[in-house]
């Protein structure tokens, strides 16, 4: 039996590589990999503009290397979780 939260972490690495894995470097996710995942992976997704989309990408890329690494990613969900957090306690 897998616990949730470790299954919530098995997703969440299993859709890092479904993406990072498609061009390039296998372990990190370029504009076009990071933009798919974006779109078909999150709720917001298919709502975000181009230009909105690109802008997140230099915002996560920290160390500016045009591409977004496992690290990166993670940081990016957890600013996620803080937004979801928030949303979800001013529902009550
Ligand atoms: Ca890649
Ligand atoms: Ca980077």
């Amino acid at each position: 039996m897998t616990a949730p939260l470790d299954q919530a972490m098995g997703i969440l690495i299993a859709v890092f590589h479904k993406y990072s894995g498609k061009e390039g470097d296998k372990n990190t996710l370029n504009k076009k990999e990071l933009k798919e995942l974006i779109q078909k992976e999150l709720t917001i997704g298919p709502k975000l503009k181009d230009a909105e989309i690109v802008g997140l990408m230099e915002d996560l890329d920290r160390n500016k290397d045009q591409e977004v690494n496992f690290q990166e990613y993670i940081t990016f969900l957890g600013a996620l979780c803080m937004v979801y957090n928030e949303a979800l306690t001013k529902q009550k």
